[in-house]
């Protein structure tokens, strides 16, 4: 029991109790080692559902306006091909009819619209034709044919995307990964893990799960997003942390390029000096210059014990001491260390309080989300004990609550992961994800709730912006700032950019931390990257995709 000198919610509870992960793994067969097999998607169809969380997608009034249209400084590339019936029929000839969606130029593409508009519902593509092949041969013979006619291709995954990157922006070609889905192989001695691209991240882990291992990854979308898409993005997610970065744990790529060549480097190997170290190319690429069609990954032991505390801070600066804290005390079981503000708990409670009712009593500044895990609970359950007793009597934590078993544990996550829909669905959201220095990077929503207010565009209806909220991975020095909104607003947007990429820019940080480019900062990328830096990017586009076919009108 813990003894502390001031009364924390909660925290009063025995805090042993055995964790258990069981109830949350769904049922995937298991396989046998070498055996290929389809996992079925845990939503057939729609995008929206993340996890296994609340959606808020039907509540909001389809209003949402063409790429095109909303930046008409755009303009199509009419160096690409338009489809044709001859184009069609060639890929009638090596798809079957479930590998193809399609709607002529005249009839209404509604039923392509999961696949044409973003999870923001921010852009909309106008794309007719979706394919869906089921084999790596089969794209390789798309993306021939499309770079010999000039064909735009848009690679998909889960399209969780945040940057606008996953859809057309005019009538490119939508080459959907979902029907490539398979566990290719698994080691459990080194756990090493081998799969198609178009395995959903949720279903590896689960998959994982059963062989007492862990995707190296875990973030919100995991319920929709791809691990083809995540490698394409380099996802960071919430325990990069403890886990490290994809471009350190992904091991081998197999990949179509955009002549249609398969290179395949699915590698397991943990060490390996010949060379340029390829796979990088095409993590964080987001698309523009090969099709990831397979991944081999080092997975991690699932932790025999995992714990989750919530926590109240007075202050920015106080997180950052908890951090330190942890850092320092808990060592080598910190697995997540993750922030939110006031606000960013305000709107998530307007969203989710009625099923999962906030865990303290009253509202604080700021929050932190603490996970550990490990091997030994008595260990970690000490350990953490020690830390909190400690953190309570320097009066650095003010409140906070413990995980007393799964379902808990469960709920205090959801009260972080659950901050991006929160912001997004009541009309429209302005996302900026970016590193900044631990010292200055809560200063970014500061300055921007200034300006909002300046602008007199923030404040109860009919004032288009609701609130910035600010929240994300401390301990990666990642901020996430959503601008929520009541609908999209080209006077916010103006009030926002370039002014939120000036800023990170004068601090040294990066305009993405995580989420990548794509459409949304295509004009942005000098604010954190040097001309010699672009030029090289661009020379290896060019040298790769020299029609430029591969996610046209993105970052490159
Ligand atoms: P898509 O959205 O379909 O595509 C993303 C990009 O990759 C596009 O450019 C697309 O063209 C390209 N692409 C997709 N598949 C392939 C492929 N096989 N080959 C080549 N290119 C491909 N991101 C984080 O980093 N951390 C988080 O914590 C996080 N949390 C999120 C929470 C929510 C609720 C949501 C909606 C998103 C979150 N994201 C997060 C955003 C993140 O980028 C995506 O969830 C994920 O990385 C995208 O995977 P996807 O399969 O959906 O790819
Ligand atoms: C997260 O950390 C994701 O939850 C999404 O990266 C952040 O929606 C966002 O801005
Ligand atoms: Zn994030």
């Amino acid at each position: 029991m813990l003894k502390l000198n001031k009364p924390m919610t909660n925290i009063y509870k025995p805090l042993i109790r055995k964790y258990t992960s069981a109830s949350l793994t769904k049922q995937i067969p298991v396989l046998s080692n070498q055996v290929s097999l389809t996992i079925p998607t845990l939503k057939p169809h729609y995008k929206f559902h993340i996890s296994s969380q609340i959606c808020c997608y039907s509540a909001v009034p389809n209003r949402i306006k063409y790429t095109a249209d909303a930046y008409p400084q755009v303009q199509r590339n009419n160096q690409f091909k338009k489809l044709s019936s001859d184009d069609l029929e060639y890929f009638k000839s090596i798809l079957t009819k479930q590998e193809i969606l399609y709607f002529g130029p005249d009839s209404d593409t509604k039923d392509l619209d999961p696949f044409n508009e973003d999870w923001m519902r921010k852009y909309k593509g106008q794309s007719h034709l979706v394919l869906k092949p089921k084999t790596v041969e089969k794209i390789s013979l798309i993306l021939n044919y499309c770079n010999e006619e000039k064909l735009a291709v848009v690679p998909q995954g889960g399209n969780t995307d945040l940057v606008g990157a996953s859809v057309p922006v005019f009538d490119e070609i939508i080459l959907s990964l979902n029907n490539l889905n398979k566990i290719r192989h698994f080691d459990p001695v080194s756990g090493i893990l081998k799969c198609d691209a178009g395995v959903i991240l949720e279903n590896a882990d689960n998959y994982l799960r059963e062989q007492d291992h862990i995707f190296p990854l875990d973030l919100g979308a995991k319920g929709s997003c791809h691990v083809g898409g995540v490698c394409a993005t380099n996802a960071g997610g919430l325990r990069l942390l403890r886990y490290g970065s994809l471009h350190g744990s992904v091991l081998g790529l197999e990949v179509v390029m955009p002549n249609g060549d398969i290179v395949d480097s699915m590698h397991s190997l943990r060490k390996d000096n010949t060379g340029y170290d390829l796979k990088q190319l095409f993590i964080g690429a987001e698309g523009t210059i090969g099709i990831i069609t397979g991944v081999s990954i080092l997975t991690q032991p699932k932790p025999k014990a995992i714990n989750v505390s919530f926590l109240a801070v007075k202050d920015f600066e106080s997180v950052q001491k908890v951090f330190v804290k942890a850092k320092n005390e808990l060592a080598e079981i910190l697995s997540a260390f993750e922030f939110m503000d006031k606000r960013a708990i305000q709107l998530t409670k307007k969203h989710i309080e009625k099923d999962t009712p906030f865990p303290l009593e009253e509202e604080y500044p700021f929050y932190v989300l603490i996970e550990t895990s490990g091997s030994s609970k008595i260990h970690d359950d000490e350990k953490l004990e020690t830390f909190l007793e400690s953190a309570m009597e320097s009066e650095v934590v003010v409140d906070g609550t413990i995980a007393q078993d799964n379902t808990e544990l469960q709920n205090l996550w959801k009260w972080r992961e659950m901050i991006p829909e929160s912001s997004q669905c009541q009309g429209g959201v302005y996302k900026y994800d970016v590193s900044l220095p631990l010292k200055d990077l809560y200063s970014l929503v500061e300055v921007v709730n200034e300006k909002l207010t300046e602008a007199n565009l923030l404040g109860d209806a009919p004032k288009p912006v609701i609130a910035a909220v600010g929240y994300g991975h401390i301990g990666d020095g990642n901020l996430h700032l959503n601008v929520a909104t009541r609908l999209y607003s080209k006077e916010v947007e103006k009030v926002l950019e370039p002014f939120v990429y000036e800023y990170v820019s004068s601090k040294h940080g990066s305009i993405s931390a995580e989420h990548g480019l794509g459409f949304q900062k295509k004009n942005y990328i000098s604010y954190t990257k040097s001309e010699p830096e672009i030029k090289m990017m661009r020379d290896l586009k060019k040298h790769y995709d020299p029609n430029g076919i591969m996610n046209p009108y993105k970052f490159i």
